[in-house]
């Protein structure tokens, strides 16, 4: 009966299989279909944005319709789940991406070129999704982009922010912030699920009532608020694949406050509802301290208790109401200390609500969850004041304790009484202000700890969770970054894509990274490296359009382009670059006519956002614009050297400047960056590396060897000698001049630079721009010369694409996969 009910089913999905048909005449017919039905406008009179919502109309429905496919199929062969839950996804724009991986890109271009329209300008009408900070959440972009590829049976889950990162302007050399209104002109690409709803509660006291002679806790809230779920189907590359990402908004709860109404208060009453809608509504633009908010705490907690009632829901209807079975269908990735609260919300749920014993349930949390931590400063980690906690979760408070004294009974029995070691790994901060330290809960509860990137792990060892590693060492994993190939190189730089498959004879590493390798064979080639050449080329000259189109200035293609492009970030050294960039111009302005003819010209060009608060941050915005401004307006130095500042970094923007980068930066102090995933984006198009031996890019250096990039600084353990010098630390006089320069107001406002230099002086530079400075200066002088010989730099250039192929995040998965997930493909096969 099986068999035949399969079969009915496959025969079924044939049929629908045809349902939306892909060759051009049809999709002309849908794009027309939404343009008039789902637009509103007349089909005969449209303009690029509304053919562009039509356009991703049309494609949503093709992505609905696998992405249906994709979940039937799950649902009947229930395999054990990933839910990947994360605060923030970067996601960028999603057209692109998405016609590419369902391989309808070509069919849709000559579809528009038909009806007048050309695909890449109605591609520009989308805005980014920008439900993220930095590093981490475009991290969780590119894996679920492999977690969709690689068939995997995994479902995000988020929050839906109505405001996502901040816009970043600039007025006078200063970053302003603005809300960024992204669904104010709609999203195609979300799907409303208005009965998806969950209760989410808040506050309140907790009481213990007597049920058939036992004792148990309740929670008897004081405010609820409902989440509405919208999904995003995210399809995978070369598969019909297509998973989920679930998005969690807030919504007034549907009780209504019957004693205000009683009272006759009504408009107040509807107005505090609304209030309860502001949970979602905006994403902290903080990506690294944390201040212990209640609203944060109201939003983690929030995703938190509504992505847990979904999944544990679906595990329900798959097995029945035996837990047991909870470690072999789920398993829960805590995507830094973020979503951490789970872990009390799920011992809440069996306890209280399932009824299970509190060893059982504690046995059977600590089989499901594991963790990845995406910082190396202690500093950085999450606490959450417990006056705080308790106030708002007062449930949640208990259990923590709970843990935690189970905790502690065990590690007194294992490791006695050392009080100095006991009170570093409790979950429970003793202090000034007693608070929840939620990466040492993460830890104890988590089946795995994950870093990033060796380097990241071997700190985390020695260093952060020190404590933690030497009572379970086999704990402490870690899974080396990496970035999808599909939308940094197939999306972002469609010439290298074409260029790639053309010498590779296949367009299979675009599943399969470790293809790339192959291009070493033809690092030789005098045809390849003219039409490598010539790729980079076409991407400087769109690159150049944008910089003269944002900014005014124009800029020499000859020049080498040399970018830097993250989150602004002492430890990034921002400053040490443009240090770098005043040292260059002294140094020009000091050559006669002739011996400025041998420089090499470049085009400097850093962007990245600072977050509100940080000071500091911001000033080095500053000082780069007051740079910039005295260079380019020099006559004397022309197109030798110019400096840009490119605003509101994000994922569009990025998509664009890294294809078209020559040189780029990565200049953080070495055992700080956790991993880096900057690097491979710019390694992945042919653009050469110059950098620290921090984080990921040791290993990217492992791959393509040092002869093909520019290395330079302290490394680790130099960093600690160093820094035990303090004052007595040499460090260059080309830095105390630059130094001196700023300071003296050589670029204008010599007040508002001075609290900036005092981070870089001398007994002060925690970072060490000083003693840097130098090895900093010959890594540039040596890309200056390589840059003059083309054929070597082009060859540096090629090899750095063939060893890219570690960085894909294919790799990063299926590690997760196979060895801390557990899980198994499962590909749709119809
Ligand atoms: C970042 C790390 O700084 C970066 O090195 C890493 O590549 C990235 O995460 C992905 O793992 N961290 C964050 O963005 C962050 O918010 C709390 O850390």
């Amino acid at each position: 009966a099986f068999g035949e009910r399969k079969a009915k089913a496959e025969r079924m999905f044939n049929l629908m299989d045809q349902f939306l048909k892909n060759d051009p005449i049809s999709l002309q017919k849908d794009i027309l279909y939404h343009v008039e039905y789902t637009v509103g406008r007349s089909r005969f009179s449209f303009d690029d944005f509304e053919a562009y919502q039509a356009l991703a109309h049309s494609v949503r429905d093709r992505l609905i319709e696998r992405w249906h496919d994709t979940h039937i199929y799950f649902k009947r062969t229930k395999p054990k789940r990933l839910y990947f839950l994360s605060l923030e996804f970067l996601m960028g724009r999603s057209l692109s991406n998405s016609v590419i991986n369902l391989g309808i890109q070509d069919k849709y271009a000559e579809a528009l070129n038909q009806l007048g329209f050309e695909f890449e300008v109605l591609a520009e009408q989308e805005g980014d999704a920008a439900l993220g900070n930095g590093g981490l959440a475009r991290l969780s972009a590119c894996q679920m982009d492999s977690l969709a590829t690689l068939d995997y049976p995994a479902w995000g889950y988020g929050l839906r922010y109505e405001y996502g990162l901040f816009r970043q302007i600039i007025v006078d050399g200063f970053q302003h912030e603005q809300p960024d209104y992204w669904l104010n002109f709609g999203n195609p690409w979300e799907i409303e699920r208005i009965h998806v709803t969950y209760e989410v509660k808040f506050y309140g006291t907790v009481e213990e009532v007597d049920m058939n002679g036992e004792k148990h806790k309740v929670w008897i809230p004081g405010e609820t608020v409902e989440a509405v779920a919208y999904d995003n189907p995210l399809p995978g590359y070369g598969t019909r694949n297509t998973i989920n990402l679930r998005l969690w908004a807030a919504k007034s709860s549907n009780q209504f406050d019957l004693e205000a109404y009683n009272t006759g208060d009504y408009i107040n009453s509807v107005v505090n509802r609304q209030r309860a809608e502001t949970i979602s509504n905006v994403l902290y633009p903080d990506d690294r301290s944390h201040q212990g908010k209640e609203l944060r705490l109201k939003q983690q907690y929030f995703f938190v208790s509504a992505s847990l009632q979904d999944i544990i829901r679906r595990f329900k209807e798959e097995a029945h109401n035996n837990f047991d079975e909870l470690p072999e269908k789920v398993s829960l990735h805590l995507n830094d200390t973020h979503p951490s609260l789970s872990i009390a919300e799920v011992m809440r749920v069996l306890v209280d609500e399932e009824h299970l014993g509190w060893n059982k349930a504690w046995a059977i949390v600590c089989k499901i969850f594991s963790f990845t931590t995406h910082t190396v400063v202690a500093e950085g980690l999450e606490k959450i004041p417990a006056d705080l906690l308790g106030s708002l979760l007062p449930r949640h408070l208990q259990i923590l304790y709970e843990i935690n004294s189970h905790f502690m009974e065990d590690l007194k029995k294992r490791i006695g009484l050392d009080y100095n070691r006991l009170s570093r790994m409790s979950i429970v901060e003793e202090g000034a202000v007693k608070s929840i330290r939620m990466a040492n809960l993460s830890i104890v509860c988590s089946h795995t700890v994950n870093g990033v990137s060796k380097l990241h792990l071997d700190t985390l060892k020695i260093r952060t969770f020190k404590d933690f590693y030497e009572l379970w060492p086999e704990k402490f994993q870690y899974k080396t970054n990496g970035v999808t190939q599909r939308r940094w190189i197939v999306v972002s730089n469609p010439s290298l894509c074409l260029l790639i498959s053309k010498w590779l004879g296949t367009e299979g590493w675009i599943r399969d990274a470790d293809l790339l390798i192959g291009l070493r064979d033809h690092v030789d080639n005098a045809d390849f490296h003219r039409e490598w050449k010539m790729v980079k080329k076409v991407n400087k000259m769109r690159l150049a359009e944008y910089i003269e189109t944002m900014s005014g200035v124009k800029v020499s293609l000859d020049a080498m382009f040399d970018v830097q492009v993250k989150r602004i970030h002492e430890y990034k050294r921002q400053l040490l670059n443009i240090f770098g960039i005043i040292h260059r111009y002294d140094c020009l302005k000091n050559l006669d006519k002739n011996d400025r003819r041998k420089v090499v010209p470049r085009v400097c060009i850093i962007g990245g956002k600072a977050a509100p608060g940080y000071e500091i941050a911001k000033k080095i915005i500053k000082l780069c614009h007051a740079v910039a401004e005295k260079i380019n307006n020099d006559t004397d130095i022309g197109d030798l050297l110019k400096l840009v500042f490119i605003p509101d970094y994000n994922v569009s923007v990025a998509e664009l400047v890294i294809p078209g980068a020559d040189l780029s930066q990565h200049l953080s102090t070495a055992g700080h960056e956790a991993s880096g995933t900057g690097s491979m984006k710019f390694l992945m198009n042919g653009c050469l590396l110059l950098g620290t031996a921090d984080g990921s890019m040791v290993e990217i250096i492992e791959e393509i060897g040092l002869d093909n990039l520019f290395i330079f600084g302290a490394n680790v353990q130099e960093v600690a000698e160093l820094r035990e010098q303090g004052s007595t630390l040499k460090v260059p006089l080309q830095f105390a001049r630059v130094l001196r320069m700023v300071r003296d107001g050589y670029f204008g406002h010599k007040d508002y630079f001075q609290s900036l230099c005092d981070t870089v002086e001398v007994g002060n530079d925690f970072y060490l721009l000083g003693s840097d400075f130098g090895s900093y200066l010959e890594a540039q002088a040596a890309a200056d010369k390589a840059f003059v010989e083309q054929e070597k730099w082009t060859k540096m250039s090629i090899l750095s694409v063939a060893g890219s192929g570690r960085f894909s995040s294919d790799r990063t998965i299926q590690e997760y996969a196979e060895s801390t997930w557990k899980i198994d493909p499962c590909r749709c096969p119809f």
